[in-house]
């Protein structure tokens, strides 16, 4: 059996986190060493993702009327631009991961001198896109990134995901990828939740999309680590 192990890393960027970041996720900071230790490993390809939005994206509430534009609060249905049969209902957040704002950039603690590749996401201001790999849209698909393609260039055969935030990002881009065809592990203490209290819900749609949740020092962290170095490294 192939392994070709792949590291992600879900938008660890500075809106995400205290002390500034406008949607900041309690202890962001916190899973960064964890995340530099997984950088240090041997996997065959390791990506960064950002989310990279416009002004006018979507998801901004300050780009909705009241009363219906509360930040963490409201939701909107949003229609598929192509099909508006097709609808999706989602949540409003503050302004966050402007492209080119500080707040979109990556946290600079992180060791991204051995990231291969950053993903950018969250740029077509027509949908929510928490999923690295696309729009949550199916018929059709609205935007789609660079990620499937990455992947399978370099042959990868399992995905470990790590990042922000658990509940929104990390949990949708593990999901597609396990769906995409590769094994996808989450490391649960190299993640952070928005709502901590929903992580019950996210582990049951794991199970079902049969994603696995590790810990950092799982057997199959140690298959990682055990990989022969590439010689490009
Ligand atoms: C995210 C909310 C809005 C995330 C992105 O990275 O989890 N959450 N946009
Ligand atoms: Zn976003």
């Amino acid at each position: 059996m192939p392994f070709q192990p792949a590291l992600l890393i879900v938008d660890v960027q500075e809106d995400f986190c205290p002390p500034n970041g406008a949607l900041a996720v309690t202890d962001a900071r916190d899973i960064v060493p964890i995340i530099n230790d997984f950088l240090a490993m041997p996997f065959a390809l390791k990506v960064a993702t950002k989310d990279f939005h416009p002004r006018d994206h979507i998801s901004f509430a300050s780009n909705h009327s009241a009363p219906n534009n509360k930040p963490f609060e409201s939701t909107i249905t949003i229609q598929n631009p192509h099909n508006p049969e097709e609808t999706q209902v989602t949540r409003l957040w503050p302004d966050h991961c402007v492209q080119g704002t500080k707040g979109a950039e990556l946290l600079p603690e992180l060791d991204v001198g051995k990231v291969n590749h950053i993903t950018e996401k969250g740029q077509d201001k027509r949908v929510e896109m928490y999923s690295a790999f696309a729009d949550p849209f199916k018929s059709p698909c609205v935007a789609k990134s660079d990620l499937t393609e990455i992947l399978r260039k370099a042959d990868i055969t399992d995905v470990y995901v790590v990042g922000l935030a658990a509940d929104y990002c990390v949990k949708y881009t593990a999901i597609d990828a396990q769906n995409e065809g590769f094994k996808t592990w989450v490391i649960g203490d190299a993640t952070k939740a928005v709502d901590p209290s929903s992580m019950d819900g996210v582990f049951k749609e794991y199970e079902k999309a049969g994603v696995t949740v590790i810990g950092k020092d799982d057997a199959q962290v140690q298959r990682v680590r055990e990989q022969p170095q590439k010689a490009q490294e």
